[in-house]
């Protein structure tokens, strides 16, 4: 099926030209067909001698209606361009002519009608020349009258031909239908109309309203008078639709594709076949069958943001035109080139958004997408169908990623880890948050994926600096030397606060210890070597069984305050076993564990983490300066 939309001044003979051609009333109303003129859109379809068939979209020509004619011209790709014989090209023909073209359109046929009241030629030359100049080019022509019947028949092969040239509608494209109409159907409930012009719809089907997004169920599908399972693009399609009262869908409003539209309510555009002067401030923007009121603001002298009254579903490369209807003129074509376009804060941003624009129009899709990557280093994937635009880039944990954004980070993360190691030399690297918010990464699984690139490891939620990995500023080895040799003579005696004081071990020395594995923590401030609850469980089973906290203390030459905690944390290693309130038995063989003492060095040189220089990172700062520095 095919879907051509009449054009034309009022009374120059677009319906009669519909009735004549498919038999069907298009003047729905009753004060249309009282008053002889029409007001709203008509519908009417029929088939061709080669068989196809074609649907009609008959608009209104009285200048009062011109928004009830672009709903009507805006979904559909061809037109029969109508002009009378007696009435000649007039300011409607003109205003048509300058919609098409503002939309776009390419394929046409121009009728010169009432043939039989004046003589066709002059109306047709004029015509012909004024769309020569449009999108639609050089288009053919016929003459008729509805009167005698004249040229009916090259009227019909005309039509035929037509619609032969238009290209055929990707039946997989995902469904965007501007609703024309909306009504009741007694017992079956709200049906909606419109021309599909891209897609599939099927009975069954679920689809998004776009002025509430709420979910659609389509009930049944009719085409053309007839119930379908299913309708390809395209096509004026009726819907019947379950989940949605009548007064909800209005014309304008679009049935979509769940999940790959972003209803949107700024835009950047170009504008075509302007005028010199700037676009009005305010101005209405025509689109499918919407009509939104929009404030203008212009971007250097071909471009625009656009600012919506309501969102639209719209997508990179959609036509629409801008009217400004206290002047009643069409103001400019528009093909929107950014539906998600960046803030203008900055003085000079409207100029640099400017160039941005102007190298999209040039460089079409594929630079709109490659600005829009550039622009934020990363795309979620699935938001390019989204936006309209092809997918580019690499995709890293579900992002399209630069390659120049990544490189960029890839060099980056090395100092931010090596700054934070700068002013925190006890921790072993940055948080993966705090990375992640200094490189202004979307989620921090990149964070991993760029760290382990650069051959850094990520624990326990940090990025581990390469030097950090088991290893601790000189002043902490000292310290922890020093505490060793205490330790070795008691294994047990944990030195107090006073002491760790004046060994310089304060809670973040300590931390980093634990972490570095020097430091076994027992509990809060109570510090042993690694090893010490390895060998508490030897001393302890060698006690008679089971025996008390205090005999545990005694056995271990320490005080309460390490014993307790020190038995605690046995029971929860399952080395020893709590019988009651004082009792406790040794659970396992001792001696299993190592029992030494490792010193320091020894225990620092158990196998860790891979180390080494990070593969990304530039040398951290005072270090292995090269030559040039
Ligand atoms: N003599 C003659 N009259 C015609 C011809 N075609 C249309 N008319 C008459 O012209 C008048 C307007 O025709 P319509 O078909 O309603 O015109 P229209 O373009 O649909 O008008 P609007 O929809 O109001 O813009 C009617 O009275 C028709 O009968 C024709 O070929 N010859
Ligand atoms: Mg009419």
């Amino acid at each position: 099926m095919h879907v051509v939309a009449t054009a034309g001044h009022v009374d120059h003979g677009k319906s009669t030209l519909v009735r004549a051609l498919t038999g069907m009333e298009p003047d729905r109303w009753r004060a249309e067909r009282e008053r002889g003129l029409t007001i709203d859109l008509g519908f009417a379809w029929t088939r061709l001698p080669s068989g196809r068939r074609v649907a009609f979209v008959d608009v209104p020509g009285h200048e009062r209606f011109v928004p009830n004619t672009l709903a009507g011209l805006g979904p559909v790709p061809a037109v029969l361009f109508v002009v009378a014989a007696d009435g000649g090209w007039m300011p409607q023909s003109a205003e048509h002519l300058a919609a098409l073209d503002a939309l776009g359109v390419g394929h046409g046929l121009l009728v010169v009608t009432r043939a039989d009241l004046a003589d066709p030629t002059p109306a047709r030359r004029v015509a012909l020349e004024r769309i020569a100049a449009t999108t639609l080019g050089e288009i053919p022509s016929v003459v008729v009258s509805g009167v005698t019947g004249e040229g009916m028949a090259e009227l019909r092969a005309g039509v035929d031909a037509l619609v032969g040239r238009l290209p055929p509608a990707d039946p997989d494209a995902d469904v965007r239908l501007w609703v024309d109409r909306s009504f009741t159907v007694g017992g079956s409930g709200t049906v909606v109309t419109g021309t599909l012009g891209a897609g599939t719809v099927r009975a069954g089907d679920t689809l998004l309203l776009s002025s509430t997004g709420e979910q659609v169920r389509v009930r049944a599908v009719e085409s053309l008078g007839e119930a379908v399972a299913e309708q390809r693009a395209v096509a004026r399609v009726a819907l019947n639709l379950r989940g949605v009262e009548r007064s909800r869908v209005r014309r304008g409003d679009a049935l979509l594709s769940p999940g790959v539209w972003r209803l949107t309510d700024a835009i950047d555009v170009e504008l075509r076949g302007a005028a010199e002067a700037p676009p009005p401030r305010q101005a209405m923007l025509h689109v499918g069958s919407a009509a939104v009121p929009v404030e203008t603001r212009p971007l250097g002298a071909a471009w625009a943001r656009l600012r919506l009254a309501r969102p639209l579903p719209l997508r990179f490369g959609d036509t629409a035109l801008l009217r400004d209807p206290g002047a009643h003129r069409i103001v400019a074509g528009v093909r929107v080139l950014d539906v998600d376009p960046p803030p203008l804060r900055h003085r000079g941003a409207p100029a640099r958004r400017a160039a941005e624009l102007a190298a999209i129009v040039a460089g079409g899709a594929r630079e709109a997408a490659r600005s829009r990557l550039l622009r934020s280093g990363f795309v979620p994937v699935g938001e390019p169908r989204v936006l309209g635009l092809p997918a580019l880039g690499e995709v890293r944990a579900g992002f399209h990623v630069a390659p120049e954004a990544w490189a960029r980070l890839r060099s980056r993360l090395g100092s931010v880890v090596a700054a934070w190691r700068g002013h925190r030399p006890l921790e072993p690297g940055p948080p993966v948050e705090q990375v992640r918010r200094e490189l202004g990464l979307p989620a921090p699984r990149l964070v991993t994926l760029l760290a382990r690139e650069c051959g850094l490891e990520v624990r326990e939620g940090r990025v581990l600096s390469p030097d950090a990995v088991g290893d601790l500023p000189p002043r902490v080895r000292g310290s922890l030397e020093r505490l060793a040799r205490d330790l070795r003579r008691a294994p047990f005696a944990a030195p107090d606060t006073p002491r760790l004081a004046e060994l310089g071990l304060g809670p973040r020395e300590i931390a980093a210890s634990v972490r570095a594995g020097r430091l076994v923590r027992v509990a809060e401030g109570v510090v042993l070597l690694p090893g010490a609850v390895e060998q508490a469980h030897a001393e302890l089973s060698r006690l008679p069984q089971p025996f008390t906290v205090s005999a545990a203390r005694r056995a271990l030459a320490t005080s309460r305050r390490v014993a307790v905690p020190l038995l605690e944390l046995l029971d929860r290693r399952g080395l020893t076993r709590r019988l009651d309130a004082d009792l406790r038995e040794v659970v396992g063989e001792p001696g299993r564990v190592g029992t030494a003492f490792p010193r320091p060095e020894e225990a620092s040189a158990r196998p860790g983490p891979r180390r080494g220089p990070a593969r990304c990172a530039p040398p951290p700062p005072g270090r292995d300066r090269g030559p040039a520095a």
